[in-house]
Order: C-alpha cells, then sequence, then structure tokens
C-alpha cells in the first residue's frame, strides 16, 4: 500500500494516524504539489494506491483504513455532521492559507471574509462540545486535532477564546500516534 502526501498536511495526518492504528504496513511518498497534480484528478494530497483500489480523498482513505480492521467510519449522524463541520472549517483554513500565500489580499472580498468567518464560528461551536481528554479518540477527534495543530502551526487560529479546545489538544499530544505524525520542526 503506498499514500501520497506531504508531512505538514493535516488531511494525509489523518491518513497516518489511521494506518497506523490498523496496523497496516504503507509506504509513504513524499509527493509535492507539482507530482499530485500530475498523478492524481484531484491535483492534491492525500491519495492512496491499494492494489487495483486508488482513492483521492482521505475520509475515503481513512474509511478503506478502518474498514480493513473491521470498524465503521463515522457510524452516528451526528458524528458525520461533526466531521463535516471540522471539514469546513480546516479547508476553508487551507485555502485562505493558500491564497495568501499567493499574494491574495484575503480581508477584500466577502468570500474569503465569509471563510474567515466560519473558522471562527466553528472553533466556538466545536469548542462547545463534549471532548474527550484522552485515547480512545473517534474520526471526529482525529479530524479537529490534525485541524487544530496545523492551524497552529502555520499561525492560523488563536485558542484564547476556546479554553476547551486548547485542553482536548493538549490530551490528543500524548496520544502516540498522534504525537509520531506531527509535522517536522
Ligand atoms: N478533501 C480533501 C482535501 C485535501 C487537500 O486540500 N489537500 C491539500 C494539502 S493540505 C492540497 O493538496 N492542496 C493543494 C491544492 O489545493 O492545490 C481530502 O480530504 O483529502
Amino acid at each position: 500500500m503506498k499514500l501520497y502526501g506531504s508531512y505538514t498536511s493535516p488531511y494525509v495526518r489523518h491518513c497516518r494516524i489511521a494506518l497506523l492504528e490498523a496496523g497496516v504496513t504503507f509506504e509513504f511518498i513524499e509527493t509535492d504539489q507539482a507530482a499530485s497534480a500530475n498523478k492524481s484528478p484531484t491535483k492534491r494530497v492525500p491519495f492512496l494506491e491499494d492494489g487495483d483500489i486508488f482513492l483521492t480523498d482521505s475520509s475515503a482513505i481513512i474509511r478503506h483504513a478502518r474498514e480493513k480492521v473491521g470498524t465503521r467510519f463515522l457510524p452516528g449522524i451526528a458524528e458525520l455532521n461533526q466531521y463535516c463541520m471540522v471539514n469546513a472549517a480546516l479547508d476553508s483554513c487551507t485555502n485562505l492559507f493558500f491564497l495568501q500565500r499567493d499574494g491574495v489580499d484575503i480581508q477584500a472580498y466577502e468570500y474569503t471574509k465569509r471563510q474567515a468567518a466560519r473558522i471562527e464560528s466553528s472553533l466556538a461551536e466545536l469548542n462547545s462540545l463534549l471532548l474527550p481528554t484522552q485515547a480512545p479518540y473517534n474520526d471526529v477527534h482525529l479530524r479537529l486535532g490534525c485541524f487544530l495543530a496545523w492551524a497552529l502551526f502555520r499561525n492560523r487560529i488563536t485558542l484564547d477564546a476556546h479554553k476547551k479546545l486548547h485542553t482536548f489538544l493538549n490530551g490528543m499530544n500524548t496520544y502516540q500516534p498522534f504525537a509520531n505524525t506531527a509535522p517536522p520542526v
């Protein structure tokens, strides 16, 4: 099995955690934007090859990893909704990051201002959830941990107004598969 991605991507990190948790042996192939544009129709990482199977989105890859060991991916509707909310905030955060890196003034457009507002309102909502302070973690928690850690690493957010998220992330930092997949300093 081959997982293509970067060491900094939060989507890739979640896949690496799921594969580690499943105990699956996989090769990690570091892939930059030029290579992902060539090899995947989505022109993004992660993507995964497993024999005849070719998956081009982290959620499909994580489900594949869970099914390898007979567990279900996001079985409940509330869980699915929370996972989608984290993804919406993460997608906005990565979009703004890439736009700003390309020189776009993200304060100048209603669309980009709405994306920034979505990140803040989602953080407030996620901060109101009952979150664990230690393992076991489900895929909502793991996606949230990957999002928060990446957004802090890239200076996109602060958790000053979201103390529960801060405590949650501190707990997750001690979970071995999460700690072992942290972006290199
Ligand atoms: N929905 C996708 C999102 C993946 C994604 O946005 N990956 C980023 C890396 S963090 C990427 O490759 N972006 C390159 C681009 O959008 O050009 C997933 O869950 O896999």
